[in-house]
């Protein structure tokens, strides 16, 4: 994940961290992410991981627009995250970033 780690490092603070994630995610560049799209990146088709990014998915989306936006998606990671130190926080933003952007393999 070193290509993902510099391109964080980069980023002046969290937030900037997590609009990158959210862009990774946001695949068709609609400025929402909608359940099967949050799945498809979250969970790469494993059944487990769906379950588990469906509940995600609820929490993250607070006014239950069946959307994510960048504005919900960018102030729970940070709150998922706010007790990580700096360092700690660039490294699992940059797997996260690396997990949402490679290729589903089915
Ligand atoms: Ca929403």
């Amino acid at each position: 994940m070193g290509k993902e780690l510099d391109e964080l490092k980069e980023c002046k603070n969290r937030s900037e961290m997590a609009a990158k994630l959210f862009a990774a995610l946001d695949d068709d560049g609609s400025g929402e992410i909608d359940i099967f799209e949050f799945k498809a990146q979250w969970s790469k088709g494993s059944e487990k991981e769906d379950q588990r990014a469906e509940k995600i998915f609820k929490k993250f989306d607070d006014d239950k627009s069946g959307q994510l936006s960048e504005k919900e998606f960018v102030s729970h990671y940070l709150d998922v995250h706010k007790d990580d130190n700096d360092d700690a926080f660039l490294k699992g933003a940059a797997n996260d970033l690396k997990i949402f952007r490679d290729i589903v393999a089915l």
